[in-house]
C-alpha cells in the first residue's frame, strides 16, 4: 500500500480524500494556490505545498507543479478528485511517466471514453442502447437532413468531444437545421476545439441515472447500483439520491443497467471507479449517455447506501489490490440524499456570491453527513467551483430521508455569503418532488412556478381549500406533512395545483 499520496484537488473533495487516506493510514500531501492559503484542505492534510497563484489554469491544472510536489514529498500516487485534471489522460500518463500511480483508470481508458461518439460506437458493439441517430459528423447537410427527417423533430446536435451539456442544440424544424449545425459547431471548436457534431433524437422529459462502477486490475468488474440525478439546473446537479425512485418502483432496471454498464466497461478496459450515465424515458427505456472516469461529486449517496468507502475502495485498486468482494456481496439498504450546498443566490439568477464566512453552525444527529470544506473565517474565492459542502441524508426510506435532510437544512446556518439552503427546503416540500416525479427539467419547471403571478383572491380561497384537502389527503396515507409556516405552504401548493 501506498505511504503517502498527494490530493490535486481543494475544496470538500480534498478534504474527503485526506479523511480516507488517514482512515487507511496513509499520509496525506495537500496542494494549495494564493486563494487556498489556509483552506480546510490545507489544514486537515498532513503535509501541503503550495503551487501556484489564483487562477486555476496556473494551479490546480498546473502538471509541473503538481508532479514536482509530489516528487518533493515523495507521494506515490496522486488522487485527482473531480474536475480539474480528473479526466485529463495527459495527466494520468505524465504520473504514469513520472513514476507516479494515478489513481484512476489508465490513460488509454479515460483518452477512449472522452470521445462521445467513440463510447458511443462501442456502446453499439456491446448492444447497450443509444438514443437513436448517427455517430457520423453532421457536416453534410444533405445527410443530416434525411437523417433528421428519419428520426423526426424535434433531434439534438451534440458535440463529439462534448459532455456537460456544451456545444448541444436542439431543432425543431428543418428549416431551423443549417444555422443550428454551424452554431452548435462553432461553439463546439470554441470548447473543444473540435467542431464534430452529430445527431440524435431527443428523449423528451428524461431522467439522468447514472451506474456507478469498479474494476480491479485483475480484469473483475462489477456494479454499485444507480443514482438518480435529474433534479439539475444548466446541466449543474442540485440533488442526488440513491436508489432512483423510478428503479426502486421498477427494480429489474438496476440489474438491466448495472449489466449493460459492465458490457461498456470491459470492452473499455476499465479499472477503479467510473459511472456510466444513461437517460431513461417515462416507458422504462434506458439509453446509454456518456462514460465520467472519475470520482463523482455525488458518490456519497452510494457510499451511504451500500456501506462501501468508494475513497478507499479507489486507494486499493490503484495499489494494485483485487476487489474484496463480489456483484453478490452488494446490498442496498435504505435511501440517501444529497444537496449540493452553494454560495449562490436562487434569488439573482444563482449568481456566484463569494465573501467570508462570517459565522457557521452545521447540521449533525441521526442520519446526516456533511462533506464541507468550509471553516469560519473562510473568504470564499471566486476564482473556483462555488461548491461549499454536500449535505447527505440516509433514512429506511426516502420520505424520512427527505425530512431528516429538511431537519439538517433547518439547523445549517451560514451566515455571510448568500446560499442556496432555503431553496433547497423548497424544493424538499414540492409536491412533485415528494412523488419522486423527477425529470431534467424539473428545476426550469419550478422556476416557471414560482415566478408565477400572485393568484387573485378567490382563486387564493381555491387554492387554500386545494391545499388543505392534499394535505388531509397526505395524512391518510398515514404521513405528517413537514412541518413549515403554513401560508406560505399553502400558496406554493396552491399556486403549483393552479397551474398543471
Ligand atoms: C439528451 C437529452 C435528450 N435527448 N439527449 C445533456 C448533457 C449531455 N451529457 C447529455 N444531455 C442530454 N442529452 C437526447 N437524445 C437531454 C439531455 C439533458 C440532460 C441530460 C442529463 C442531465 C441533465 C440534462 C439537462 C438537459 C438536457
Amino acid at each position: 500500500m501506498f505511504r503517502k499520496v498527494l490530493i490535486a484537488n481543494r475544496g470538500e473533495i480534498a478534504v474527503r480524500l485526506v479523511r480516507a487516506l488517514r482512515d487507511m493510514g496513509i499520509a496525506s500531501v495537500a496542494v494549495f494556490s494564493d486563494a487556498d492559503r489556509g483552506a480546510l484542505h490545507v489544514r486537515l492534510a498532513d503535509e501541503a505545498e503550495h503551487i501556484g497563484p489564483a487562477p486555476s489554469a496556473e494551479s490546480y491544472l498546473n502538471i509541473p507543479r503538481l508532479l514536482e510536489a509530489a516528487r518533493k514529498h515523495g507521494a506515490q500516487a496522486i488522487h485527482p478528485g473531480y474536475g480539474f485534471l480528473s479526466e485529463n489522460a495527459e495527466f494520468a500518463s505524465a504520473c504514469d511517466a513520472a513514476g507516479l500511480v494515478f489513481i484512476g483508470p489508465s490513460a488509454e481508458t479515460i483518452r477512449r471514453l472522452g470521445s462521445k461518439t467513440a463510447a458511443r460506437i462501442l456502446a453499439k458493439q456491446v448492444h447497450v442502447p443509444v438514443v437513436p441517430g448517427s455517430e457520423k459528423p453532421a457536416t453534410d447537410l444533405e445527410h443530416a437532413r434525411t437523417l433528421a427527417r428519419e428520426l423526426g423533430y424535434p433531434v439534438l446536435l451534440k458535440a463529439a468531444a462534448g459532455g456537460g451539456g456544451k456545444g448541444m442544440r436542439q431543432v425543431n424544424k428543418e428549416s431551423e437545421l443549417e444555422a443550428s449545425i454551424r452554431d452548435a459547431s462553432s461553439e463546439a471548436e470554441r470548447a473543444f476545439h473540435n467542431a464534430e457534431v452529430y445527431i440524435e433524437k431527443v428523449i423528451e422529459r428524461p431522467r439522468h441515472i447514472e451506474i456507478q462502477i469498479a474494476g480491479d486490475r485483475f480484469g473483475h468488474l462489477l456494479h454499485l447500483g444507480e443514482r438518480e440525478c435529474s433534479v439539475q439546473r444548466r446541466h449543474q446537479k442540485i440533488i442526488e439520491e440513491c436508489p432512483s425512485p423510478l428503479v426502486f418502483l421498477n427494480p429489474e432496471m438496476r440489474q438491466e443497467m448495472g449489466e449493460a454498464a459492465l458490457r461498456i466497461a470491459r470492452a473499455a478496459g476499465y479499472y477503479n471507479l467510473g459511472t456510466v450515465e444513461f437517460l431513461a424515458d417515462q416507458y422504462g427505456n434506458f439509453y446509454f449517455l456518456e462514460v465520467n472516469t472519475r470520482l463523482q461529486v455525488e458518490h456519497p449517496v452510494t457510499e451511504l447506501v451500500t456501506g462501501l468507502d468508494l475513497v478507499q475502495l479507489q486507494i486499493r485498486i490503484a495499489a494494485g489490490e483485487a476487489l474484496p468482494f463480489s456483484q453478490e456481496d452488494v446490498r442496498w439498504s435504505g435511501w440517501a440524499m444529497e444537496c449540493r450546498i452553494c454560495a449562490e443566490d436562487p434569488e439573482n439568477q444563482f449568481f456566484p456570491s463569494p465573501g467570508k464566512i462570517l459565522q457557521l453552525r452545521e447540521p449533525a444527529g441521526p442520519g446526516i453527513r456533511l462533506d464541507s470544506g468550509v471553516s469560519p473565517g473562510w473568504n470564499i474565492p471566486l476564482e473556483y467551483d462555488p461548491l461549499l459542502a454536500k449535505l447527505v441524508a440516509w433514512a429506511p426510506g426516502r420520505d424520512i430521508a427527505i425530512r431528516r435532510l429538511d431537519r439538517a437544512l433547518a439547523e445549517y446556518a451560514i451566515a455571510g455569503p448568500v446560499t442556496n439552503l432555503a431553496f433547497f427546503r423548497e424544493i424538499l416540500r414540492d409536491p412533485e418532488f415528494e412523488r419522486g416525479a423527477l425529470h431534467t427539467g424539473f428545476i426550469a419547471d419550478l422556476m416557471t412556478r414560482r415566478k408565477a403571478p400572485e393568484a387573485p383572491s378567490l382563486q387564493l380561497d381555491l387554492a387554500v381549500a386545494l391545499a388543505t384537502a392534499a394535505a388531509a389527503a397526505r395524512n391518510r396515507d398515514g404521513e405528517t406533512p413537514l412541518e413549515k409556516p403554513q401560508a406560505s405552504n399553502w400558496l406554493i401548493e396552491g399556486r403549483g395545483h393552479l397551474l398543471r
